[in-house]
């Protein structure tokens, strides 16, 4: 397996709107995130990966560009941008930054041509269609409720928007498009930054005659996903832009694939395939949605969670490089999800932390996951800012009637404003996020969960998040070793261990709040005694015997096999 620097490091997700306010607008910005570097460098990360951060009227908090070239209003100045680059290499990080082709804003100069008429030159830069029979052109859903096409009057056609109606697809068959978008990576990447995080990639190549989805809906829609997720040439576009832009340079990509198996991350991210370095895969983030889809939340099974993480360690080896995350700017809060957020907040937050990062590939820490952020209930519809939720409340409160309580509930746990209130700097005002009223509310919860506490506690979780990212600087184990799930049976402890050359490492997580027990499974008969590395409670002993280990609610322990 080849070493490289991006399989070595850890990433820390930013969404800058929510990070830190310097000029007390209430929103996050660019000397925001500058003045908090030598937070990150204390806490240890190598990478920097910034949410879009480019002009922008926010219908999606920046995943709608205007204009690639320029940074948002709101964020600062491309003045303050490249302070900001030369702050993070001064320190000897790293900045990933977010591309976002799959569409753009319809306030984009390019779609404003486009729409004019239906000979500009800029039309075929988007997917316009004329209607079917009085209707949208095809069936297709989009990602934020109902149609996933726009009629436009001017032209009398619709053109296709898989995710809100400000946001139209780019059509990646005309070539034109294609060399405009590698002229702009190449724009940034010749301003110093180390690579790209790429939102939804594997949905730029659509299966030509837009053909209508199996199974519509009581409105005629369905979800057209087999039809734009790893479409037919996606993976001639991704190597095109790896040949003509990534491989000049010295960087790391990740692609956001949503619907990809560990087949096609081979194909997205396999070493020899010249596209990606990893990509980022949803199964673990989807076993909490029922039938019904996302909204439908049912209760997530550890054995589930043990069959997915575990298909994806062994498919991938030695092929291609893991993506590790629990949570991102689009997820509940991890510690809310997969661990308890009351009673056993601090150690679940750490239990999780030592599950995913002693695992196999880079492991991902999203923005105030370090200190154990949880989830916020907002009672009102007015308090949530996500246009993904208000388009769902139109269609299911206001347009068909649901029960408004219940789907509060249902965004109370999936909704992404989860992740998006501020970060909890301290236990003054608006969390020292901000001096003004922020954007979005504070989660209340700010007075004893915040970054201040969490630097004077020696045993804090943010402490903990050091020690893990230090173990994995001085472990090469704990990045290159050879993954195996075992004690597969046992219904509360997630149980696996790490090889490499004659180094045998086990990680031990209870995933629940009651104390359990772990017994030696026959493969580990040869090892007697282990060497504590890491654990999440206090203990006094250096070494432990491993016939028989009691594991304390959401205990986690990280053991050197002797
Ligand atoms: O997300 C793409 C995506 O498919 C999802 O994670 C999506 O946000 C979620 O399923 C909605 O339920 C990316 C970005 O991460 C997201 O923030 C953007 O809204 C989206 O693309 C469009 O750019
Ligand atoms: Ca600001």
């Amino acid at each position: 397996m080849q070493h490289q620097w991006w399989k070595e490091a850890v990433v820390y997700q930013i969404y800058p709107r929510s990070f830190k306010d310097s000029n007390g607008d209430g929103i996050g910005d660019l000397n925001g995130i500058t003045e908090k570097l030598d937070y990150l460098q204390e806490l240890g990360v190598d990478v920097i990966w910034i949410c879009p951060i480019y002009a922008s009227p926010n219908d999606d908090n920046g995943y709608d560009i205007s204009n690639y070239y320029e940074i948002m209003k709101e964020f600062g100045t491309l003045q303050d941008f490249e302070r900001m680059l030369a702050e993070i290499h001064k320190r000897g990080m790293r900045l990933v930054m977010d591309l976002v082709v799959n569409h753009t804003s319809d306030e984009h100069a390019w779609f404003v041509e486009s729409r004019k008429s239906k000979d500009n030159p800029y039309r075929d830069f988007y997917i316009w269609r004329p209607g079917k029979n009085g209707r949208e052109p095809n069936n297709w859903l989009s990602y934020f409720s109902g149609s996933a096409w726009q009629f436009d009057e001017t032209t009398g056609e619709y053109y296709l928007h898989l995710f809100s109606r400000k946001q139209p697809d780019l059509n990646w068959e005309n070539d034109q498009l294609r060399k405009a978008v590698y002229e702009m990576m190449r724009f940034w990447l010749d301003k110093g930054i180390d690579g790209f995080r790429m939102d939804v990639i594997n949905h730029i190549s659509k299966v030509p005659g837009l053909p209508d989805a199996p199974n519509p809906n009581s409105q005629g829609y369905a979800w057209g996903g087999e039809f734009f997720a790893n479409g037919p040439r996606v993976h001639e576009f991704i190597q095109e832009m790896n040949r003509e832009v990534l491989s000049h340079y010295d960087i790391m990509t990740v692609g956001e694939t949503g619907a990809v198996t560990p087949h096609d991350a081979i194909l997205y991210a396999g070493e020899d395939r010249h596209e990606l370095n990893m990509v980022f895969q949803f199964e673990h983030t989807d076993l909490d949605a029922g039938p019904g889809g996302k909204w439908d939340v049912v209760p997530w099974k550890l054995s589930d969670l043990k069959e997915v993480m575990s298909r994806w360690q062994y498919e991938l080896y030695g092929k291609a490089w893991n993506s590790l995350y629990l949570n991102n700017h689009d997820q509940p809060r991890s510690v809310s999800r997969f661990g308890d957020d009351k009673k056993y907040r601090v150690e679940s937050a750490k239990m999780l932390a030592t599950f995913l990062h002693l695992q196999q590939g880079t492991p991902y820490i999203y923005q105030g996951e370090e200190i154990g952020m949880t989830n916020v209930a907002f009672s009102s519809i007015e308090d949530y800012r996500d246009v993904e939720i208000h388009n769902l409340w139109r269609e299911r409160v206001i347009e068909s009637g649901e029960d408004p309580e219940r789907l509060l509930q249902a965004i109370h746990q999936k909704g992404r404003d989860n992740a998006r209130t501020p970060m909890q700097w301290n236990a003054g005002e608006n969390a020292g996020f901000s001096t003004a009223k922020p954007w979005i509310q504070v989660n209340p919860n700010y007075r004893e969960i915040n970054v201040e506490a969490e630097l004077a506690n020696p045993n804090s979780i943010f402490h903990y998040y050091q020690q893990l990212i230090q173990l994995r600087k001085q472990n090469p184990l704990v990045v290159y070793g050879r993954y195996q799930l075992i004690s597969e049976e046992h219904p509360d402890i997630y149980a696996y261990t790490r090889t490499m050359n004659e180094n045998v490492w086990l990680v031990l997580c209870n995933f629940y709040g009651r104390e359990t027990v772990w017994e030696k499974p026959k493969e580990l008969a040869s090892y007697q005694i282990a060497e504590l590395k890491l654990g999440n409670y206090p203990i006094q002993s250096t070494h432990l015997s491993i016939d028989r280990i009691s594991l304390r609610p959401y205990e986690a322990l990280v053991l050197a096999l002797q």
